[in-house]
């Protein structure tokens, strides 16, 4: 008998499973890209590894571009949001002390945080580029908490499999898949260029989701619940009037 790699045999083996159960494909591009996870001897055998492809090859392009300091735009374009009401106002001139972050749905800890300690978590900041369908990109430095860490915090569920998120728009909502809400840059923000992210930009909380076109990226957000089913949310079509319910596409990455 040939003298067979450890990886030759474990692919060998993974091909044929995977061609068992119907899953040849992820089998051979575990082949062709080399992802045998360390542990793919173990209990779990070729379905921890199907896994690990599956979610590997799929987000290959893992991370959107960051930029250098220098290539922050110099004069970034708010688009322009209906009337923000008296609500909002009062939080406002509380220099939004009382704005609070709830959070939902299927987790273990249901929390509301304040801006303030939203900034107390471990931050990422990053420069990265924005874009509405309609047009016009800015780039800019972004600050905040990655979404993975809130959700870590509050004990999500593993049957969940959305975050939804609200604004004190009403009509301003969306939701996301686990793979983007655990995704490294998607972010709660809550800083731009190195100030309290502005009011036009969403301030004191937005939805930063740079794989995302920008109608995705909500702004003052008061709400994240988390689901495993889009249904009972508004039309059941994942977004609000900003998305899905006035056409346009809810996964909407780039
Ligand atoms: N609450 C709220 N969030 C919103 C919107 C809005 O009207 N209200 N517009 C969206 C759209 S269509 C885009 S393109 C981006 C624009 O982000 P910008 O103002 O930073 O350019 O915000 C998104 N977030
Ligand atoms: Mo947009």
């Amino acid at each position: 008998m040939n003298k067979l790699s450890r990886r030759q045999i474990i692919t060998t083996g993974l091909a044929a499973t995977a061609a068992a159960s119907g899953l040849a494909v992820a089998g051979k591009l575990a082949g062709r890209y080399g992802l045998i996870p360390p542990d793919s001897g173990g209990i779990y055998g070729p379905g921890e590894t199907l896994t690990y492809v599956a979610q590997r090859v799929l987000t290959r392009h893992t991370l959107a571009r960051e930029f250098s300091q220098s290539q922050i735009s110099n004069d970034p374009f708010a688009n322009p949001v209906d009337p923000l009401g008296e609500e909002f106002q009062r939080f406002q001139s509380g220099a939004f002390v009382d704005w609070r972050l709830a959070v939902d749905g299927m987790i273990a800890r249901p929390a509301f945080f304040s801006v303030a300690e939203l900034k107390s978590f471990p931050a990422r900041t990053q420069i990265t580029m924005i874009g509405c369908e309609e047009g016009w990109t800015y780039i800019a430095e972004w600050t905040g908490v990655p979404l993975s860490h809130i959700l870590e915090l509050v004990g999500t569920l593993p049957q969940a499999r959305y975050v939804v998120y609200r604004s004190i728009q009403p009509e301003a909502w969306d939701s996301i898949d686990m793979a983007e809400a655990l995704h490294p840059q998607t972010l709660v923000s809550y800083g731009m260029n190195g100030v309290d992210l502005p009011v036009p930009f969403g301030g004191p909380l937005r939805m930063r989701i740079p794989r995302q076109l920008g109608y995705k990226n909500v702004k003052y957000i008061t709400r994240l619940t988390i689901t495993d089913n889009l249904k009972q949310f508004g039309k059941g079509l994942g977004s609000g009037e900003l998305g899905a319910e006035d056409g346009y596409a809810w996964y909407a990455g780039i």
